[in-house]
């Protein structure tokens, strides 16, 4: 029996796909950088089928590739060019299995999306804070693969911190099923560490148990427009401090890409008090005692107007203004997109040092490549800048990207490793950032992944050619 027929009879007819026109969308990455082609894209429905088709890919040297939403920047779920691999895609494995009220947590299957597990928390009237601008389309099996960060890092996390328990198959179909509500649980090893940022090399996430919150009572978004990046993370210590953990996110945008989305998307609206020239901060406060926190909230802003952090603060009056100045933050990407596209950059140093990384990674560009332009931006209450390079103006975009990406990528993984920082601060490795995982991660670490990756995957089939190979 042919392969394909194999894999029919484990998920039926209508989870295989094999016609190329049905196929082409997934065997490219989101910002269309890898062409994969596969035998395959299959589509099971329970974990009993995920593990039978992972062990007869086992048993048959066949690769894996697992996918999601395909929103990943790093390649991490895009096949080879082989043609030998199949891609999992976990788009039918989509239900909530459990929403447990008192353990503050609910278990969903892979497959769901990112919007569709916030929508099920708030029905049962409580928060699950991962928050992105793919939420509509990304997979919680994708988010936790690739420890996915977002909007509200700063109050609740990484996706990796978000997680109390784990289904997964590992490559020889075994099922690891840990799907616990447990919130202490002294075991051992964290063995659900393993497969939380390893974008599926070492086996498929099925299910995860996830934590959950309770909603704030309020939520106020405030622009705020300050002098420097310098002052934006010095104002958010300052706020930090007077207003603690109601800081649910703290976001950078430099003039720059607040200019380059106002050129590119004339759909987004910039409210006109907001000064192009300036840098800006765009802060969410959530509170459960709105009026209280809210007056602590406008008299910490008068302070840092009166000691020269804060030049000017537009706080949203309804949930649609909130809206529309997260809409600016959130469509910068597009923005780029729209102006021909970027090389990008997602890095993170040590707090203090993100003024310095900025301005000196600024200074390295231009030296090399006086007129490409620099989009900075981010989540700076985390420590994680997206310092993204434009093409010159005038100049064909895609080629001079194709030309210059790795020159100008290295120069900026060089300098995030020379300030003890991270190339990869929360899009993972992929194929993407292979060479610099193995350049900059510590190499004792490095040695570990790749005998973990040896041992659980000896055969070489969850997603050949991503992040690491075993030893
Ligand atoms: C964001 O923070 C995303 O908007 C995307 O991580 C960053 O497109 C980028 O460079
Ligand atoms: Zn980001």
């Amino acid at each position: 029996m042919n392969f394909p027929q194999r894999l029919i009879d484990i998920v039926g007819d209508d989870g295989v796909i094999q016609q190329a026109q049905a196929m082409s969308s997934f065997l490219v990455d989101e910002r269309r950088q890898y062409q994969g082609a596969a035998q395959a894209i299959v589509l099971p429905t329970t974990v009993a089928q995920t593990s039978a088709v992972i062990a007869l890919c086992n048993d048959s040297g066949v690769g894996v590739v697992p996918q999601g939403g395909n929103t990943g920047y790093c390649g991490g779920a895009t096949p080879s060019e082989s043609g030998d691999e199949i891609v999992l895609c976990l788009a039918r494995m989509n239900r909530l299995l459990a929403l447990d009220i008192s353990s503050r947590a609910m278990t969903v299957e892979s497959g769901m999306t990112l919007a569709a597990a916030q929508q099920a928390a708030d029905d049962a009237g409580l928060l699950f804070p991962l928050s992105m601008g793919s939420e509509q389309s990304c997979q919680i099996g994708g988010n936790l693969s690739t420890n996915a960060g977002g909007l509200a890092v700063l109050r609740y996390g990484t996706a990796r911190e978000l997680v109390l328990g784990l289904q997964v198959v590992l490559a020889d179909g075994t099922v690891v099923e840990e799907l616990s509500p447990l919130r202490k649980n002294s075991t051992g090893y964290d063995v659900k560490q393993l497969f939380l940022g390893a974008e599926g090399t070492l086996g498929v996430i099925t299910a995860a148990t996830v934590k959950l919150f309770s909603k704030p009572k309020d939520h106020l978004a405030c622009w705020i427009t300050t002098s420097s990046l310098e002052r934006a993370c010095e104002l958010f210590g300052y706020l930090k401090d007077e207003l603690g953990e109601n800081i649910t996110s703290f976001e950078y945008i430099s003039p720059e890409s607040l200019r380059f989305l106002a050129d590119a998307l004339s759909d987004v609206e910039v409210p006109e008090s907001i000064d192009f020239e300036r840098h800006h901060a765009l802060m969410e406060f959530s509170s459960f005692l709105p009026d209280a926190d809210r007056d602590a909230l406008l008299t910490a802003l008068d302070r840092c107007s009166e000691n020269g952090l804060v030049d000017d603060a537009l706080v949203a009056k309804s949930e649609t203004e909130r809206r529309a100045l997260w809409r600016i933050r959130e469509q910068i990407p597009a923005a780029e997109r729209v102006l021909g596209g970027s090389v990008k950059h997602d890095i993170s140093v040590p707090m203090g040092q993100l003024p310095q990384l900025a301005e000196r990674a600024k200074t390295m560009i231009r030296e090399t490549f006086p007129t490409a332009r620099c989009s900075l931006y981010g989540h700076v209450g985390d420590g994680n800048l997206h310092f993204n390079v434009l093409a010159p103006q005038g100049q064909q975009h895609a080629t001079w990207i194709a030309s210059n990406k790795e020159q100008v990528s290295d120069l900026v993984h060089e300098l995030a490793a020379q300030m003890q920082g991270s190339f990869s601060a929360e899009h993972g490795v992929g194929k993407l950032k292979k060479d610099a995982l193995k350049s900059y991660k510590n190499s004792a670490s490095f040695s570990l992944m790749r005998a973990v990756k040896q041992s659980l995957d000896p055969r070489g089939i969850m997603n050949p050619g991503k992040v690491v190979e075993g030893s």
